[in-house]
C-alpha cells in the first residue's frame, strides 16, 4: 500500500493565484493539487489534499491524519500566526510535519514572523512560493523510504 501523506491548506488559499500575484504567483490551488498529484504519483506517494476557511475542519483532518497519514504537509495560512489548538493538534502527531508558506513570513509583516505551527513541525519551507509544496513531498518522500 502506497503511504499517505495529507497536504492541508488553510484559510483564504483558495484565492492563491487570484490575487496578490506579487506575492503569492500565478498559480492557483488547484493547479498547486495537480502539480503535488503529479509529483506523488511519481514518488510512490498517494496524496490527499484539502483546504478549508474553518479551522475546526483542519483539526479535524489532522486527527484523521494521526490514523493514517505518514505525513502531514501542512500551509495553515494566517492561522500559524494565531492558532494554537492547530499547534495542538500537529503535537499530537507522531508523523513527520512539514509547514510551508508560499511568501517568505520573514520578510513581511512582524505579525507573520512568529507561528506556533512551526513548534510543532519537523521543518518549515518558506518564500520558495509553491514549489516549497513539491520540495515538502519530495523531503517526506526520502524520510518514509529511509524508515
Ligand atoms: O505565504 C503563505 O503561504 C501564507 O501562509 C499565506 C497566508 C498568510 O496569511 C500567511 O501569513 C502566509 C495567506 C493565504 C493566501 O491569501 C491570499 C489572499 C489574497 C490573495 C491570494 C491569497
Amino acid at each position: 500500500m502506497r503511504a499517505n501523506v495529507l497536504i492541508l491548506n488553510g484559510p483564504n488559499l483558495n484565492l492563491l493565484g487570484q490575487r496578490e500575484p506579487a506575492i503569492y504567483g500565478h498559480e492557483t490551488l488547484a493547479d498547486v493539487e495537480a502539480r503535488c498529484r503529479a509529483l506523488g504519483a511519481e514518488l510512490g506517494l498517494e496524496v490527499t489534499f484539502k483546504q478549508s476557511n474553518a479551522e475546526h475542519l483542519l483539526i479535524d483532518w489532522i486527527h484523521s491524519g494521526r490514523e493514517d497519514a505518514a505525513a502531514i504537509v501542512i500551509n495553515p495560512g494566517a492561522l500559524s500566526h494565531t492558532s494554537i489548538a492547530i499547534h495542538d493538534a500537529l503535537k499530537a502527531c507522531d508523523c513527520p510535519i512539514v509547514e510551508v508558506h508560499v511568501s517568505n513570513i520573514h520578510r513581511r509583516e512582524d505579525f507573520r514572523h512568529f507561528s506556533y505551527v512551526s513548534l510543532a513541525a519537523t521543518g518549515v519551507i518558506a518564500g520558495l512560493g509553491v514549489h516549497g509544496y513539491l520540495l515538502a513531498l519530495r523531503h517526506v518522500a526520502q524520510l518514509l523510504a529511509a524508515k
